[in-house]
Formats: structure tokens, C-alpha cells, sequence
């Protein structure tokens, strides 16, 4: 009955927020569900990317449950040295074997398209407090290399301490920088501070071209010439008025000439 309790809850949950995710876990703690984290969309417990060919390729690494729980990502007592515990190559998994198939180089990792988005949602299944830092990757992001520190833009993009939680989810309100297009990999880390903990999420994400203002000027830019070509022909129009007013003041000239010399 306890079980068919939390399974209601869930799934309104998961109703409300209109979004697929996991059932929960009783033993763990958090993930990113929008957009949703590498962990949660392959979960073999209701991820709803299970079926895609990453997911398959990491449950094949990491064993057939590994990622039931999908929110327990975590390492105690990093405090902050994240670069300096978490491997090279290994942030998707936090270095944990259990996750190694997070890790895996591809580029067909299941993405969630963010158009005009404000607002990340983080699911918690034993709330916490701390402090939440999104990093994003960098322009030169290729899917197929594996993701390092330096594969990170140096500075997160939205840090937040302590968020409103509603209906489950710590909702963290901000914006990936509009100068971002396409494949890309938002890595959010929880330092809790009530508990020694922190976490670690991959998110694959796709952003729209059109969504980025460089972007929409470079597409503006064939009009310019529409525009001088509108305005060669008032070009030539006003080459002619130099003649015609020279000619007029001739006009002019030869007409007053010839009435004096006619009083004269
Ligand atoms: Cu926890």
C-alpha cells in the first residue's frame, strides 16, 4: 500500500509536470529531470530514453540495473574540489564505476530541445539543502571526445543556493547563454550543505539556431543588398538632377543674357 502510495504520487507527479521520468527511488536523492540528465532518461525503472541506442550502449557498460538509481550520483566530502576529484573523462559517472556507461563518447545521446527556456528542474527524492552550479560546454563541444573539466565552459552559467521545491523538483530559474547553439552538455553539480554530498548530472541538450541573437543577425544579413540595389535606382535619379539643374541655370542665364541685350 506504502509502495502503491509513492507510485500514485509519482506518477502525479509526472502528470503535472507534463515531463517522463523515473519512478522513485527510496534510497536516493536527486537529478536533473529538465533536461533530463543522462541517468533518468536511460533509467531501466521508466527512463523514458531506455530504448535508444546510448542507453542500451551504457546499461551494456554499467549492468542492467545500474541505473535504477538514477539519483544517487554523488560523492561525499568533495567540498568544492570537484576538478580535482572527479576524473577527466569520467564527470557524467562522478568517477563512480556503477555509471561508467554515462560516460561512453557519443553523439546520439538522447537530447531535450531548449527553446526559450527560463527555468531547469531538479527532482529530489530526499530534498537536501545546498547550492546548485550548471556548467555548459563549450563551443567547440564534440559529442564523440570524452567529456573533460576543460570541455566545460570555466565558469557556470546559473548557480543557485537553496531553490524553491515544488512538486518535487527544485526549480532553478535562469538562462543558457544566448550566444549557445546546438549539441551541447549542461553539467549541473549539487554541493549539499547539510550533508557532506554533492552530485552530478549530464544533460544533453540541443538549442535552436534561430533562438541565438548572432545567429538571427547572420540570417538578416543577405537584406543589405536588397537594400542597395532598392536604392541604386534613386542613385541614378539624383546623378540626373546635377545635369538637369546645370542645364536649367544655363537655361536661365542664356534667357536673362538675351533680354538685356534686347533693352540694350
Ligand atoms: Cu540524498
Amino acid at each position: 500500500m506504502r509502495t502503491l502510495g509513492r507510485w500514485a504520487v509519482g506518477v502525479a507527479a509526472v502528470a503535472l509536470l507534463g515531463t517522463a521520468v523515473p519512478t522513485w527511488s527510496a534510497a536516493a536523492h536527486g537529478a536533473v529531470d529538465n533536461p533530463i540528465s543522462r541517468a533518468a532518461a536511460c533509467a531501466t525503472n521508466g527512463g523514458p530514453q531506455v530504448g535508444s541506442s546510448a542507453c542500451k550502449a551504457a546499461v551494456a557498460t554499467s549492468g542492467a540495473r545500474a541505473f535504477d538509481a538514477w539519483d544517487n550520483i554523488r560523492v561525499a566530502n568533495v567540498r568544492g574540489r570537484d576538478r580535482e576529484v572527479i576524473p577527466n573523462g569520467e564527470l557524467c559517472s562522478a568517477g563512480i564505476d556503477r555509471y561508467a556507461g554515462l560516460d561512453l563518447a557519443r553523439a546520439d545521446w538522447p537530447t531535450t530541445k531548449l527553446d526559450d527556456v527560463d527555468s531547469f528542474s531538479y527532482r529530489t527524492t530526499i530534498p537536501h539543502k545546498g547550492t546548485f552550479k550548471l556548467y555548459i560546454t563549450k563551443d567547440s563541444y564534440n559529442p564523440r571526445e570524452a567529456l573533460t573539466w576543460s570541455t566545460l565552459e570555466q565558469l557556470p552559467f546559473l548557480t543557485v543556493t537553496d531553490p524553491p521545491l515544488r512538486g518535487g523538483a527544485y526549480q532553478l530559474k535562469g538562462e543558457v547563454p544566448r550566444t549557445k547553439s546546438g549539441r551541447h552538455v549542461i553539467y549541473t553539480i549539487w554541493q549539499n550543505s547539510d550533508t557532506p554530498d554533492t552530485y552530478y548530472s549530464c544533460s544533453d541538450v540541443e538549442l535552436a539556431v534561430d533562438s541565438v541573437p548572432i545567429a538571427a543577425a547572420a540570417a538578416k544579413a543577405p537584406e543589405p543588398p536588397k537594400q542597395a540595389a532598392v536604392a541604386a535606382p534613386a542613385e541614378t535619379g539624383t546623378n540626373l538632377v546635377l545635369p538637369i539643374g546645370i542645364g536649367a541655370v544655363a537655361v536661365a542665364f542664356l534667357v536673362v543674357v538675351g533680354l538685356r541685350r534686347r533693352k540694350a
